[in-house]
């Protein structure tokens, strides 16, 4: 995306911001530390300039991941308020409008603004600003809180930097320019206090947790002279240690730092009525060799070039073909 376009849509964004009243935000099913971080920052923000802002999760996605709970969740609801019509509907961090937690309740008339930094993403709003460029969706928020003079501080600080630090895989990931430190900096001179944030996002881990990655870890496997690092992870296993969902998170970082390693995929079975054989397919790319979200979308789902995944019910042997397959292609 070009400087001007995201310029532009910036500008569009703030004009919105600044001329509506009144906003619901919503964020991507399975919210991570940009989503919940996004959701909480820009609802400060909006509330500093005497907004009407409402968070808004489906109770089916609460309490939050261990990790986040120690943010302050004020203004959050879990049903769609009445007035929903007459809200600039505000998303955050969504590539698509694939499994939106508000899907079929916005009218057609809608007012959608869509604020995110996937370079995939579907341009679904009334108001687009995508910007590819941008570490985390908060380094965007950042950004128009800065446009429009507001200075982040306390929780909204926060909630920025826990966007920051998990998008960015605590600063080491590719996406992670100069101007992600600049905002840290920014943040910690805001008193962002960082060390006490690494404590909640990467210690405290439930036992449980451990367990589930030592399965991983245990079932995991190489194919294609190591390009594939793939594992598996079955509802028994999140049964048996007594995990949850959301205990899978960063059991992939494992199989990408294995040797030789162009992508990692770990395939784990969703949980929860109605979920049936769905599974969920996360995939990383170690370098640009393969666009993992090329892959993902093949099969309906998206993301970043490195980071991406989808929902299947293909089964173990049709997904490894696949994904060989796909990777194959690319390396070609
Ligand atoms: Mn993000």
């Amino acid at each position: 995306m070009s400087v001007s376009t995201t310029t532009a849509s910036r500008e569009q964004v703030l004009e919105e911001i600044v001329g509506a009243e009144r906003f619901l935000l919503v964020t991507h099913e399975g919210p991570d530390g940009d989503a919940v971080g996004s959701l909480i920052a820009m609802r400060g923000a909006l509330a500093e300039l005497g907004k009407d802002v409402v968070m808004f999760l489906p109770a089916s996605e609460l309490p939050l991941p261990y990790e986040y709970a120690f943010l302050s969740l004020d203004g959050l609801v879990t049903e769609l308020p009445g007035d929903l019509d007459e809200r600039t509907l505000v998303f955050l961090d969504c590539g698509n409008l694939e499994r939106n937690p508000i899907a079929g309740a916005e009218s057609d008339g809608a007012h959608v603004l869509n604020i995110d930094h996937h370079h995939d993403n579907t341009r679904f709003g009334t108001v687009n600003h995508v910007d590819d460029a941008a570490s985390c969706t908060a380094e965007i928020i950042w950004d128009i809180m800065g446009a429009l003079g507001l200075r982040a501080q306390g929780d909204v600080a926060d909630a920025l930097y826990v966007g920051l630090v998990t998008d960015t895989g605590r600063f080491m990931y590719d996406n992670t320019g100069s101007r992600a430190h600049v905002m840290a900096a920014e943040l910690i001179q805001a008193g962002v206090d960082t060390h006490d944030i690494y404590r909640h996002l990467y210690e405290g881990m439930p036992f449980a947790k451990l367990q589930l990655l030592a399965r991983a870890l245990d079932k995991a496997q190489c194919f294609d002279d190591g390009h594939l690092t793939l594992s598996w992870l079955s509802g028994a296993d999140f049964a048996e240690t007594g995990s949850v969902e959301s205990y899978s998170e960063g059991v992939i970082d494992h199989l990408r730092a294995v040797e030789g390693t162009k992508v990692a995929a770990l395939i784990r079975d969703r949980l929860g009525p109605g979920r049936g054989d769905e599974r969920k397919v996360s995939l990383r790319a170690t370098d640009d060799d393969v666009d993992v979200s090329r892959i993902a979308r093949a099969q309906g789902g998206g993301g970043h070039r490195r980071a991406a995944g989808f929902t299947t019910r293909l089964g173990d042997a049709e997904l490894v073909t696949f994904l060989r397959a796909a990777i194959a292609r690319q390396l070609a």
